[in-house]
């Protein structure tokens, strides 16, 4: 008899546990796809200049900072130095990278960055040998030749995964970026530097202008602070 009461109750607690359990399982499921969403940054960077076809859009760097955003993990990366030029001018890496200079050159080279914290002397090396640094700290670097003042290099420190660089049309991509609240930098050497807040996802395409109209080059100082001609040409 008490079998046939609590049979039919049992099996109605089992089937309604059942439901509430495929109810709690799809709400996670629903949950977890909006935290896990990402979306895509996209954007048109135009660069005015003096020449109307700037040829080097391509070395405009872009990255996003924010919060609960990843790192990528550290690389070893190449920068030669030959025929007194930094190949290449522009990097990309990712905070706690090391940065390897080999000499292609049949002479001296002296690398160095006054750019503090990420400050460094690579001392002088010759032909067929190699110095490194590695870049703990996010930061545009500027990148020097102690001997030969025309060389110079850019390299960006990221510290997060999102980094990239235009293409020549001035067009950028960052992929898988999370919802939320964020800065995009945007950085030419001679159109200066430009920071948008965004909001991901995007309701439209970023477009940022940067003015390279005014830009003048102007000499830098060595890697004890004096001008290079103070010395001598050395090249
Ligand atoms: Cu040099």
């Amino acid at each position: 008899m008490l079998w046939r009461v609590t049979m039919p109750a049992l099996l109605i607690a089992v089937y309604r546990s059942a439901l509430i359990g495929a109810v709690v399982l799809h709400a996670t499921r629903l949950l977890s796809d909006t935290r896990h969403a990402t979306h895509a940054v996209e954007g048109l960077i135009t660069l005015l200049d003096r020449i109307e076809t700037p040829r080097d859009l391509d070395d405009v760097l872009v990255w996003l900072d924010g919060p609960g955003l990843a790192a990528a993990p550290p690389v070893r990366t190449t920068i030669l130095t030959e025929r007194k030029t930094f190949v290449p001018h522009v990097t990309l890496v990712p905070s706690g990278s090391t940065l390897v200079f080999p000499n292609a050159d049949g002479f001296d080279h002296n690398v160095f960055s006054r750019a503090e914290p990420l400050a460094f002397d690579l001392g002088l090396y010759g032909r067929g040998e190699s110095r490194d640094v590695t870049v703990s700290r996010p930061g545009v670097l500027r990148l020097y030749c102690n001997v030969h003042a025309k060389m110079s290099a850019i390299v960006l420190v990221h510290a997060t995964r999102f980094a990239t660089r235009a293409d020549r049309t001035g067009h950028f991509a960052l992929g898988d970026v999370p919802a939320g609240n964020y800065t995009l930098h945007v950085w030419h050497e001679r159109g200066g530097a430009q920071q948008v807040a965004l909001r991901v996802p995007l309701t439209q395409a970023v477009r940022v202008t940067l003015d390279a109209r005014a830009y003048r080059a102007l000499p830098h100082l060595d890697k004890v602070g004096k001008p290079y001609d103070a010395r001598g040409r050395r090249y």
